[in-house]
């Protein structure tokens, strides 16, 4: 087959065709086949990091915004438009969204049931579209060895989810929610997903007055203990995860934040289950940062795979602009390394272009940049563990709490009786001699000196 798209295969030149990205055409950073070492395990870059390309925007995207019409402009429309109903077009764009992958050198995929192929009348229609663009997804990932990141259900983009999929009030709609995951699971199976997400596109609420959140958030568990039968009855073993957002599309998303998302999976005995998928803008949208977001899903044992985007600071809606803030990136690599990586998981690129670059090549670039500036992030972050940079400030900020009445706190041999006889005997003078400054400029700086000192070196190497 000639090639669809007009753009060279991107390879690793590391800063060798100088600082033009336009002109460059190749990553800096992300140099696929570099070994690294986790934990005592070896395994090349492209295998820690695990890019994944997401069928929703960089094949389905149009850049529609609600002041004006889409921009794209993709080899595969005809006369300029992509036909959403077509099934002809639909089985094109697969074919365009290998070669990405392969020029791009990116492994895995990710998709939602409706970003493949058009609905039908009934769900049995839909699914025979659906399953006809499977078959030949099945096919080109075995010519290839691509692999499925994680695919979904699109509980929210047709009008009956209106007030919900697994959280609506109207038993037929949450039948055929079911239904439909039911089919999702099994593509999942039959492609062999390593995970499966569950995002709660309209699982939330707008008011109050009209909304029973008990029996709702007891429908959504119930929903998804039947989701993790059928993976069961089916043999489908990939991993069950759920993404946090909060605010959008419903005032209220269940889901808001990686807490609350860790509070509703224990209130419901779901949390041996599920792990989550976090995403960047989704972070910002919740008053955190992405990082935080990582942190915590981390400790808690449930950092299941990552969606790379940014938001806008000044906008509050999910821009999903790709990745490149490296300041970003670096911290959240770190959640990632403490983590031990991914294992069923990966970097998704939720992201799409901005609506002025609307060309086909502006999909490379846009892609490249995300995995250069991660694949940066990661060799940063690793330098810090290496160094054991933020753990040497954590051990000495609370060193207070390996001797003394700290230590037999942590312990638990000491009473609020044993602290009151303790600290009686001090003055306030004394007590406050112990408190050290938190440094937090010189750490910052610090952290600076790391991104300049390991990225210069790696980039004129
Ligand atoms: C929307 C979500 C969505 C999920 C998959 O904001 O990020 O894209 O990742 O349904
Ligand atoms: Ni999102
Ligand atoms: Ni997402």
């Amino acid at each position: 087959m000639s090639e669809l798209f007009d753009f060279p295969k991107v390879e690793f030149l590391g800063g060798a065709k100088g600082v033009n990205f336009l002109d460059a055409k190749g990553y800096n950073f992300y140099n696929p086949e570099e070994v690294f070492t986790i934990n005592g395990k070896t395994k090349s870059m492209k295998d820690w990091m695990k890019f994944s390309v997401a069928y929703w925007h960089t094949m389905d995207q149009r850049m529609v915004d609600p002041f004006g019409e889409g921009t794209a402009e993709r080899p595969w429309d005809v006369d300029g438009v992509d036909d959403v109903t077509s099934m002809e077009q639909a089985l094109k764009k697969v074919d365009y969204m290998f070669e990405f992958m392969d020029k791009l050198g990116v492994e895995y995929f990710a998709f939602h049931d409706r970003d493949l192929a058009p609905e039908g009348k009934t769900l049995a229609e839909t699914n025979s579209n659906l399953d006809k663009v499977v078959d030949k997804i099945e096919q080109k990932m075995q010519e290839t060895g691509k692999k499925l990141l994680w695919n979904t259900s699109s509980l929210f983009t047709n009008k009956r989810f209106l007030a919900g999929g697994a959280t609506t009030p109207f038993a037929d709609v949450f039948a055929y929610a079911a239904a439909q995951i039911k089919h999702s699971l099994e593509i999942a199976k039959r492609l062999n997903s390593e995970s499966y997400v569950f995002w709660g596109g309209r699982e939330g609420y707008e008011s109050l007055l009209n909304t029973d959140t008990k029996r709702e958030l007891d429908h959504i568990a119930k929903f998804f203990k039947l989701a993790k039968l059928y993976a069961n009855e089916i043999g489908y073993t990939g991993q069950f995860l759920l993404e946090p957002k909060p605010k959008e599309p419903t005032a209220h998303q269940y889901d808001t934040d990686v807490q609350t998302t860790i509070a509703f999976l224990k209130t419901y005995d779901l949390e041996k289950d599920f792990k989550l998928n976090l995403e960047g803008n989704h972070a910002y949208l919740a008053g955190h940062t992405y990082e935080h977001e990582a942190r915590f899903a981390r400790e808690a044992g449930l950092l299941g795979s990552l969606d790379a985007n940014m938001g806008d600071k000044q906008t509050g809606w999910d821009i999903d602009e790709f990745p490149n803030d490296i300041y970003e990136a670096t911290l959240v690599m770190y959640e990632f390394i403490k983590n031990g990586g991914l294992p069923t998981g990966g970097l998704n690129f939720d992201s799409k272009v901005r609506r002025a670059s609307f060309k086909a090549e502006d999909l490379f670039y846009a892609h490249m940049a995300g995995m250069d500036v991660y694949a940066a992030g990661f060799r940063v972050a690793m330098k810090m563990i290496e160094d054991n940079f933020l753990e040497n400030i954590y051990k000495e900020r609370y060193a207070s709490f390996d001797t003394g009445i700290g230590a037999d706190f942590e312990n638990d041999k000491a009473t609020f009786a044993d602290f009151e006889a303790y600290i009686l005997n001090k003055t306030n003078e004394e007590i406050f001699a112990t408190v050290e400054s938190g440094h937090l400029e010189a750490i910052k700086a610090t952290l600076n000196n790391y991104i300049y000192s390991v990225l210069g070196s790696t980039f004129n190497k």
